[in-house]
């Protein structure tokens, strides 16, 4: 796909991203930005590191940091936005090999993380994704439902174990999708290689379990502040998002969390 050609997609996607929280961008890697994710997976992965507990690889040297800085990705998402820039917050792989049948429980991002704002995640498909393999869920519209659900801690293949601070007041019961899910509109889609899904911070979404005895999901996450995001220290629970060089208010920007497209 011509740079073009995918400006003018992202552009025309805008709309679909503000209402339903989620989009899907098909074929926005080429060949070679999906090798070297590909490869550098593979290094995490003989490393038996594999799902999201594996995070911020970008900051050392190599094929994650090659491909946030340097893929052009800052800019699709700051077009699907319409942003003046985009900085980047963490970088996280997600691989549910054959046989993982966890699924991934039903949570909303950014209650996690010191951050007021528009947030958005990139996971880019580095397989065949599919229901089978452990296709991604989504409620659409939920990003805009003013909830802030508990954040809760899981196992290492993301199933739920407990929740973070049960008695804090502020937080919101998730409904329980997988049980009513006549009454939900959900929503998945199956990706080849080098299709990316876009999605909000506060939309409420989960994975499937990996039920094939051959295929393989390997899906990469980088996670995006743009125009309008803060730093506020009283929100989440992820500390090791905390930055001392940043002041509540502050725009989502610093060392820890570069700008990888626009100024400052
Ligand atoms: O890929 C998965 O299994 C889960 C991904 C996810 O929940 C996320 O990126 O926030």
């Amino acid at each position: 796909m011509t740079k073009h050609t995918l400006e003018k997609k992202v552009h025309d996607l805008r709309e679909e991203y503000n209402e339903n929280g989620v989009v899907v961008i098909k074929n926005v890697l080429n060949n070679y930005w999906l090798e070297v994710l590909q490869e550098a997976i593979e290094i995490q992965v003989q490393e038996k590191k594999r799902y999201f507990d594996n995070r911020n690889m970008r900051m050392q040297s190599g094929g994650f940091r090659d491909f946030c800085l340097h893929s052009g990705i800052g800019k699709i998402v700051a077009e699907l936005v319409k942003s003046s820039r985009t900085s980047l917050v963490f970088d996280q792989m997600f691989v549910k090999e054959v046989g993982t049948k966890t699924r991934t429980g039903w949570h909303t991002d950014q209650p996690y993380w010191p951050i007021v704002g528009p947030i958005m995640t990139t996971w880019i498909a580095l397989d065949h994704v599919d229901d089978e393999n452990g296709a991604l869920e989504f409620i659409p519209g939920s990003h805009n439902w003013g909830k802030k659900y508990h954040p809760f801690l899981t196992d290492q293949l993301g199933a739920f174990v407990k929740y973070i601070k049960p008695d804090d007041p502020q937080y919101d019961e998730m409904p329980d999708f997988d049980k009513n899910r006549d009454k939900y509109e959900i929503k998945s889609w199956s990706l080849d290689p080098g299709d990316m899904l876009a999605f909000d911070g506060f939309i409420a979404h989960s994975a499937k379990g990996n039920q094939t005895a051959t295929r393989r999901r390997r899906g990469y996450a980088v996670r995006f502040a743009t125009d309008g995001a803060t730093y506020d220290p009283s929100q989440g629970v992820a500390d090791w998002l905390k930055d001392d060089t940043l002041e509540p208010g502050d725009p989502f920007e610093s060392e820890k969390f570069p700008l990888v497209y626009g100024k400052s």
